[in-house]
This record gives structure tokens, sequence and C-alpha cells, in this order.
């Protein structure tokens, strides 16, 4: 369990560490109760989300949880996948922050139904809450519902909310090690998207590194590179949407 934000790691056992701030109980407690207390959270999130993917898949909605750390663009690519596909897909956005409604306010303005989830102090969205956030919504009139994950490349990795897949995106700012920094998200998703490849000009990011460092942590994971401000590469990314949001349709997806 992670004392700072009391968030489970994927493998269990990892930053059982002290910090002074925090509670006599809590510094004192013992590693099997933490691990319990992290194993007990993660399984009942498991049954919240595998309550999500019965209902998703019932409906044929095609779920996506976007996660990435704050600023890579998650609002921005929806804003323009919204308006850029809104003659051929009903979508629903969930949008997910520790404070404010401004993501929302922004996908809002493109028509689309859309609700905030504000977490506080929490650094992800779980199960639970995605739950209850799509009530919000008539599922039987959408195809593809966006989840944007709280801005943050460690803990949304550990919690799945029903969702199709994770696409994790990276803006060419960042650099390209973040794979190799941030294994569990990157092993996590299925899909990476590079963005904000119009930057590329003003940089010095290694493309063919970032893809290496990519596949190095998860072999399989597939790799769009695109700008949502040129708009460079977003035809490839709509295929992968539409072909996913099919499959959804007739029940043929895979996993
Ligand atoms: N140059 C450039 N800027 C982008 C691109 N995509 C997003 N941005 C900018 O990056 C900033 C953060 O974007 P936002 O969508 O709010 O990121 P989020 O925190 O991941 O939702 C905004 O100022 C966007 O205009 C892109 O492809 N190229
Ligand atoms: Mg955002």
């Amino acid at each position: 369990m992670c004392v700072d934000c009391g968030c489970p790691s994927p493998d269990g056992k990892e930053h059982h560490h002290h910090h002074h701030h925090h509670s006599h109980e809590h510094a004192h407690r013992h590693e099997g109760r933490t691990v319990r207390i992290e194993e007990d959270l993660l399984a009942k999130n498991d049954r919240f989300a595998a309550g999500n993917r019965m209902l998703f898949r019932e409906k044929g909605i095609f779920v996506l949880n976007l996660v990435s750390s704050p600023g890579s663009g998650k609002t921005t690519l929806l804003e323009r996948t919204l308006a850029d596909l809104k003659e051929k897909v009903r979508f629903a956005v969930l949008e997910g922050d520790q404070q404010t409604s401004n993501d929302a306010e922004r996908i809002a303005a493109t028509g689309a139904p859309v609700r905030q989830i504000n977490t506080g102090a929490g650094c992800h969205l779980d199960a639970h809450m995605v739950g209850h956030g799509v009530e919000a919504f008539d599922l039987d009139a959408v195809d593809i519902l966006m989840i944007e994950n709280v801005g943050n490349l460690v803990c949304p990795a550990s919690f799945d909310l029903g969702e199709d897949h994770k696409v994790a995106l990276l803006s060419v700012t960042e650099g390209e090690d973040k794979p190799l920094k941030y294994p569990h998200m990157f092993r996590a998703a299925d899909l990476m998207i590079i963005n904000k490849t119009d930057l590329l000009p003003y940089l010095r990011f290694d493309m063919e590194k970032c893809r290496e460092f990519a596949r190095q942590v998860h072999p399989g994971i597939e790799i769009l590179e695109l700008s949502c401000q040129s708009g460079e590469g977003m035809e490839r990314w709509y295929e992968w949407l539409l072909s996913g949001a099919r499959d959804a349709g007739r029940g043929t997806r895979h996993g």
C-alpha cells in the first residue's frame, strides 16, 4: 500500500516505508496487515469492475480508460475526437479530476453527455465511482464511453474500472524514458498514444527509443503517434476507435 495516497501497488508489497507525518497507528502497522488491507481494497474494486464490465457488454458499449500525467492532452484528444466523430458515434464521457469541473465544461461544449467525478484527495478513479457515474447516462444511447482518469502515471494503473482498454497518453515534452520509469502503467495499457508530435522540431525527443522502451515493458503494446493540435495521425486513432466500437456493438470483442 502506498502510504502517501493509500493506493495499492500492483505487485502487492511495495512502498512499505514510514512517514513521520502519518499517525502512530499507521507507522506501526505490520506488513501482514498492510498487505491484507490492500488485497481487500483491490478485491472490492475488482468486484465492482466486473459488474461494470458486465453492464457495458450487455449494452454493447466500447469503454476506454484514458490515463496520463497531467497535461498530456487527454481532454484535448477527447474534444477533437468527439467533434470529428459526432456523426458516426454516440459518446458519453466521465471526467475524473481531484477538483474543478473545467474538463467537463470543455466536453459539454462539444454536445456530448458528460459527468464530472471529483476525487478530492484521491489520485485515481475506482470502479465504484464509475458505476455510479454512468447512472447519469442513457446507456442504450451510447456506443463509446470515454473515461478520463485523474492525471497520474502511477495509481490509476492498479484500478480496473471495467474498461475494454486502458489508453496511455504520453506527450513528447515528457521525455522518451517515461515507459521505463512508470512500467506498471505502460504494462496495463493496451495502446500508447504519443501526442504533441507537432512539437518534435523543438525538442530532443527520440521517437524510436520511446517505442523501444514501451515495448521493453510491454511487448504487445500498440503505439500511435499523433498531434491533437495539427490533426496529424488522428485518422489512425479514429480507425482503431471505430473498429473497437464495431466489435463491442456486435459482442465480438476480445479479452
Ligand atoms: N502543441 C500541442 N499542444 C497540445 C496538444 N494536445 C494538447 N495540447 C495542449 O496541452 C495542454 C494540456 O492539455 P489537456 O488536454 O488539458 O491535458 P490533460 O491534462 O491530459 O487533459 C493544453 O494547453 C493543450 O492545448 C498537441 O497535440 N500539441
Ligand atoms: Mg484533462
